[in-house]
């Protein structure tokens, strides 16, 4: 199965030689043109060797994909001087061969809105250095009986991701959320149905995104069912008009409030932190650049006071921007990518994977197939414990209202929020550093 991989890797250094060769045409012909006119001066000689030559400036990582059966594939992105982006195609860009004739097989690709056939690319370059690049990749399964869903894993060498200048590469959903932070993990699995194509985006990065527009998803136990959460403390009334997070342990002491909640799919209001730090394990506490109060809808999303707009932030990062959610009575997660964007937006998806949190499994608890954060910290210290309990839920059993000890966030606090939330993360702690 490597094997077309090896002649692949064969076929490019047979073309770099060319390559080469043709560069070394072409100094030759512009020394002689030189000598022959003295119209090329000295600067503009240099600017064609730097502009054609270094070829130590490129770089490329090849994606391997694979699934069960053993049926694989692969792709190539990368960078060169005298590599474009778009069309028409470069002399760097390759396409890819057609598909088998028979099924069970797997494709990937990349695409750059270059026309046929290199609409389907095995090798996609674009021009490198710049501070930001997207890559399109596409993997689609064709199963044999053109339905059964197979698990795919895409792999590649952190080494290569790393002869690359970009501060971070990013494999993304085709809307821009992390799934894996390429230049320090090497995989990524994931369900692929039959037939259709799932998209990806490769994001490279010089910098942090200032003043970033962030679309936040993140879900809260307490109110999920298992398919949205609950929004009983907005239909009855119960949800407060300014934002809940100005005592301790959050101190915060933001303006936000709004006339009336803007929306009936609000469950809650969060509170959203940004830290500027190298890593995650770095972001601490020290590292606050901005926070913001904002509402918690029940698909996840995370809006402004309006009920619809992303959270937007002024901030202008040093390092790398990470994102903190609080939620009242739900164990704080921080993001463990950094934020990255794309067409001007910073996604970030707590539900997505577990890997896309501080702390992993230790941080969110997997309900189906969702992250979501830990519920039952009825005092807000960090820990579920026998405190969240005695001392907070048990003082306000049986009363309603907006309630720390409300842990499914219904108004009421009684037995469900004991045992459906309490009992099932007592002995959890925050994971943030
Ligand atoms: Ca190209
Ligand atoms: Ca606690
Ligand atoms: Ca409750």
């Amino acid at each position: 199965m490597k094997h077309t991989h090896r002649e692949q890797k064969h076929h490019r250094t047979v073309r770099c030689h060319s390559v080469s060769l043709l560069l070394v045409g072409g100094l030759i012909l512009l020394l002689v043109g030189a000598s022959y006119s003295g119209a090329l001066t000295q600067k503009t000689l240099d600017d064609a060797w730097v502009q054609k030559a270094p070829r130590d400036e490129v770089w490329d990582v090849e994606l391997f994909v694979s699934q069960p059966g053993g049926k694989t594939d692969y792709a190539i992105f990368g960078g060169a001087p005298d590599a474009t982006d778009g069309p028409p195609a470069d002399i760097w860009d390759m396409f890819k061969p057609p598909a088998p004739p028979l099924p069970p097989y797997l494709r990937a690709w990349f695409d750059d809105n270059i026309p046929a056939p290199y609409n389907y690319l095995i090798v996609d370059y674009r021009h490198h250095p710049d501070v930001y690049k997207v890559w399109n990749l596409s993997v689609q399964w064709t199963p044999s009986d053109y339905v059964t869903p197979t698990p795919v894993t895409i792999t590649w060498q952190t080494s290569e991701v790393n002869t690359c200048d970009y501060t971070t590469v990013m494999l993304c959903t085709k809307h821009g959320m992390p799934l894996a932070n390429m230049r320090l993990e090497n995989t990524y699995t994931f369900t692929c149905p039959a037939l259709t194509p799932q998209q990806f985006k490769i994001i490279a990065s010089m910098a942090a995104p200032s003043n970033p527009v962030v679309d936040l998803t993140v879900v809260l136990q307490g109110p999920y069912n298992g398919a949205t959460m609950k929004t009983l403390l907005n239909s009855n009334g119960h949800l407060p008009l300014q934002q809940p997070y100005s005592s301790a342990p959050w101190l915060y002491t933001g303006a936000e409030q709004v006339p009336s909640i803007p929306s009936a799919d609000v469950v809650d209001w969060v509170l959203v932190e940004l830290r500027d730090a190298t890593t995650a394990s770095q972001a601490t506490t020290a590292t606050r650049v901005a926070r913001q109060a904002a509402f918690l809808l029940k698909n996840g999303t995370v809006v402004g006071l309006d009920g619809i707009s992303h959270v937007s932030f002024t901030v202008t990062p040093v390092h790398q921007l990470f994102v903190v959610i609080w939620h009242r009575n739900h164990l704080a997660v921080l993001s463990n990518y950094p934020l990255t964007h794309l067409y001007g937006v910073s996604g970030y998806d707590f539900s997505l994977s577990h890997r896309g949190v501080y702390g992993g499994t230790n941080a969110e608890k997997q309900i189906g197939s969702l992250w979501v954060m830990a519920g039952g910290d009825g005092n807000a210290d960090g820990q579920v414990n026998n405190a969240d309990k005695n001392d907070v839920w048990r003082l306000q059993a049986g009363t309603s209202g907006y309630l720390a000890g409300d842990f499914t966030l219904d108004g009421q606090v009684n037995n469900q929020d004991k045992n459906d939330v309490w009992v099932s993360n007592a002995g959890w702690s925050s994971q943030l550093p």
